[in-house]
């Protein structure tokens, strides 16, 4: 032993060590405490349970120093310092905000275009709504987040009660302790700094809009009740409906129950020690989702005192060889993607109108598919598509560059996985769950990306998975050999021949080679064009550029023999801080079809006339 280890081993020096390890577990221990909350829950098709909405105006308080989260200088103001809004006598300090007097903002809507000093912002904003309530005996309640970007607070009554991570995703908060007979308050605080290590990172080609962009509300159930279920069409067996339903809290006795009542098809399960019940019963004369006859059917389930009332369409999907076979039959999926921005007043898309807009002009199009870009959209929006007969790519906000060798942002792409896909796998539309969209080649991301593919697959084998890959071009040979495609059913893949690269007939003398026998969705190409701005074909950012650039990709992509589908870039304007060129962007990408504001531009007729004439997807 050297004489510096010798020092380091001296029982002085070890009784300090222990001393200050005590004192650094005691500190832990108490952050712990104070910012611990019960972790959020997944509750699927809670959009079909009767709710308080707790949608509306809500008292909001900018915070642009955290004082409110963190603000360690005061002990008083110590983890959430705001949520304790009403003053109690004898309070050390004097009461410097009040929510009562502080301006509103409407739930659900981003902050960013209801005020124009928010347009910029990103920090906390604290949010705050009263509200009455009347318990009913033996129940749990929820509040119900549809999103808050991007990471957030709840404390109901003073009493701290979730904490939540991932701006695009519904979680519900258990509030039972927390909320009483009479009057409430609940108060957020909901922060959009865009992180390093977040899900996704710190650049992003869309608004970093924050907030509660997604409806909010009170979700009440008994005291065992159902919290998860997952009902499909058999693959392997004929005219079998299978999955299962999953029960919190189940007593002696209870059984889980589906019927279809329109098939007048039944099934009755025993729930098992773990919750889950398995489902399997046949049905006859069922007549299959499809894009063309959406067909949904009315789903009771029900669980002890529990019931829910779903609306569901059956469909299978899966790939044989370079096929994608829906309901056993080859289609091309004939899309196009799209950003959650609401058409003409711009934001997050949240509502009814929003999603009817968007995939009205998706219909009217000729579109069967839509990929719903670059983040788990809501479930309005897949109620609309299950709806309207238009089969969805949905995908995790996996973006870019990531830390992709820190576990940590694994987790949080992990939980944002299972809560997507645990909230929405029951949409018939959705057929693909895309795991990324244009990473980076490297062991790293690749390792990152396949972890979420099991995952992804273990959760729900009935789907299909996904991604959007970089190509890699070789003269004028397009190369699509990134080792992630060995994990993925059906390739992706993104390329902006004409716009990024060469000009638009650039694509004439393209080749493509693809190192997968595997269907492959031509998941991005597109060009800008300012809606009204009119000139030659090869004058950048005119309409006639953007048709141009759509008349030479349609024949390229014609000659790639296992091309099963595609979304150009992209039905919609879309604001993005990336795209500041004044009188022509003006923050928008403006690769969109349809402006911001509507107007369709010539490339749409051309993309139109594509998919109406079947000159596209001849694999059909
Ligand atoms: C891409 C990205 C998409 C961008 C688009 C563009 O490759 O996937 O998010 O918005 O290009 O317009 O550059």
């Amino acid at each position: 032993m050297t004489r510096s280890t010798l020092r380091t081993f001296s029982p002085r020096a070890c009784f300090a060590a222990i001393r200050t390890f005590a004192f650094v577990v005691a500190i832990c221990l108490m952050c712990a405490k104070a910012f611990a909350a019960p972790a959020p829950i997944v509750l699927t098709g809670s959009d079909r349970r009767p709710a308080t909405s707790l949608n509306g105006e809500w008292a909001s308080i900018i915070d642009p120093y955290f004082s409110g989260l963190f603000s360690f200088h005061h002990e008083e103001k110590k983890n959430g310092w705001f949520m304790n809004y009403k003053a109690k006598p004898g309070d050390p300090f004097p009461t410097e905000y009040d929510f009562a007097k502080a301006p509103r903002l409407n739930v659900p809507g981003d902050w960013n275009t209801q005020r124009p000093s928010l347009m910029y912002y990103e920090g906390p904003i604290w949010y705050e709504k009263d509200f009455t309530w009347e318990p009913k005996p033996d129940t749990h309640v929820f509040l119900h987040i549809g999103a808050a970007n991007y990471h957030s607070w709840f404390w109901v009554n003073g009493q701290k009660v979730c904490e939540h991570e991932g701006g695009f995703t519904a979680f519900n908060c258990e509030i039972t302790q927390a909320i009483h007979a009479g009057n409430n308050f609940v108060v957020a605080a909901v922060d959009n700094t865009r992180h390093e290590d977040g899900v996704p990172g710190r650049e992003t080609d869309w608004w970093n809009y924050g907030g509660l962009t997604r409806e909010v509300s009170l979700i009440e159930v008994p005291e065992s009740f159902i919290d998860q279920y997952d009902l499909h069409l058999s693959r392997s067996e004929d005219g079998v409906i299978e999955g299962w339903v999953h029960v919190v809290g189940k007593q002696a006795g209870d059984k889980a129950e589906v019927e279809i009542p329109g098939l007048h098809a039944k099934a009755t399960a025993d729930i098992a020690a773990d919750g889950r019940a398995s489902i399997h019963f046949n049905v006859h004369g069922l007549e299959p989702w499809t894009p063309e006859t959406p067909k949904l059917y009315k789903v009771l389930i029900h669980a002890g005192h529990d019931s829910i009332d779903e609306l569901m369409g059956f469909r299978t999907i899966e790939t044989r060889g370079t096929e994608i076979l829906l309901n056993g039959k080859p289609i091309f999926l004939r899309g196009v993607a799209i950003h959650a921005e609401a058409p003409y007043r711009t934001g997050r898309a949240w509502s009814d109108k929003d999603a009817e807009t968007l995939l009205g002009w998706a219909k009217e199009l000729g579109c069967n598919y839509v990929r719903l870009a670059h983040y788990p959209h809501d479930e309005t929006m897949l109620r609309a598509a299950d709806r309207m007969g238009l089969l969805v790519w949905s995908e995790n906000p996996v973006y870019w560059a990531l830390e992709f060798d820190n576990p940590k942002v694994l987790a949080k792409a992990e939980q944002q996985l299972d809560e997507e896909i645990n909230t929405s796998r029951n949409h018939a539309a959705i057929i693909l769950w895309s795991m990324a969209n244009e990473t980076p080649n490297t062991p790293a991301r690749t390792q990152f990306i396949e972890t979420l593919a099991t995952r992804a697959r273990g959760l729900d084998p009935t789907r299909l998975i996904t991604a959007a890959l970089l190509v890699r071009a070789q003269g004028t040979t397009k190369i699509v050999d990134d080792p992630l495609g060995q994990a993925l059913d059906v390739i992706g893949v993104n390329e902006y021949i004409g716009w990024y690269e060469g000009h638009p007939d650039s694509a004439d003398k393209t080749e493509w080679q693809i190192a997968y026998q595997k269907p492959l969705i031509l998941s991005e190409f597109g060009a800008g064009a300012k809606a009204g701005l009119h000139g030659g074909e090869n004058e950048r950012w005119t309409e006639e550029y953007q048709a141009n650039v759509y008349r030479h990709q349609l024949p390229m992509l014609n000659k790639i023999s296992q091309l099963r589908g595609m979304s150009p870039w992209c039905l919609m304007d879309f604001r993005s801080p990336n795209r500041p060129l004044v009188g022509i962007q003006d923050e928008f990408n403006r690769k969109g079809l349809v402006s911001d504001q509507g107007q369709k531009k010539k490339a749409f007729y051309v993309l139109q006339k594509a998919y109406k004439d079947g000159s596209i997807g001849k694999a059909e």
